[in-house]
């Protein structure tokens, strides 16, 4: 009985180290540093994501996904002429070596149809879809950390009717 079940358990614990092996490997592609969520209020429906990234081989981000929020996406934030416009990107390119950053005013993770308010101090976790150098697709888990709703300092922000796609 004492055998059986210390078998079990080890097996287990090999299983669990493989598969920590496995997303050791797949998070070296890529390198994720400071990432955070704009916080929201009660009724809020949408916020955005930032965080910096680096790919030493080259990568790029073709997915995103939270369970906080009912779509996510990749936008691009700039201004044409005086007016500052959104736009979904397909796929953000993390060139070789570069770092990326995704920050208030340029590139975020919008995160919109949010099925609860992101109080500060909390995580929220994201799993962003990368495309290897070599056309490999992994699932790279981030965990944001909420700040205030008023960290960044982004310009004001319509995500109405003519922000859907
Ligand atoms: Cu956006």
């Amino acid at each position: 009985m004492m055998t059986s079940r210390s078998i079990r358990s080890s097996a287990c614990v090999a299983v669990l180290t493989a598969g920590l092996l496995a997303s050791a490997a797949a998070f070296a592609q890529v390198t994720v540093q400071d990432a955070w969520v704009r916080g929201t209020v009660p009724g809020q429906t949408s916020s955005g994501a930032f965080m910096t990234l680096q790919s030493a081989d080259g990568a790029k981000v073709v997915g995103v996904s939270t369970p906080v929020a009912g779509t996510a996406e990749i936008h691009e934030m700039k201004m044409e002429g005086d007016v500052m416009r959104m736009r979904a990107m397909p796929s953000l390119d993390l060139p070789k070596g570069q770092t990326v950053q995704l920050k208030p005013g340029g590139y975020h993770v919008m995160l919109m149809n949010l099925k609860q308010p992101l109080v500060k101090d909390t995580t929220v976790p994201i799993t962003l879809k990368v495309e290897l150098a070599d056309k490999r697709v992994v699932e790279q888990k981030v965990d944001a950390r909420v700040r205030d709703l008023t960290a960044g300092n982004m310009p004001a922000m319509n995500h109405g009717g003519e922000h859907k796609h």
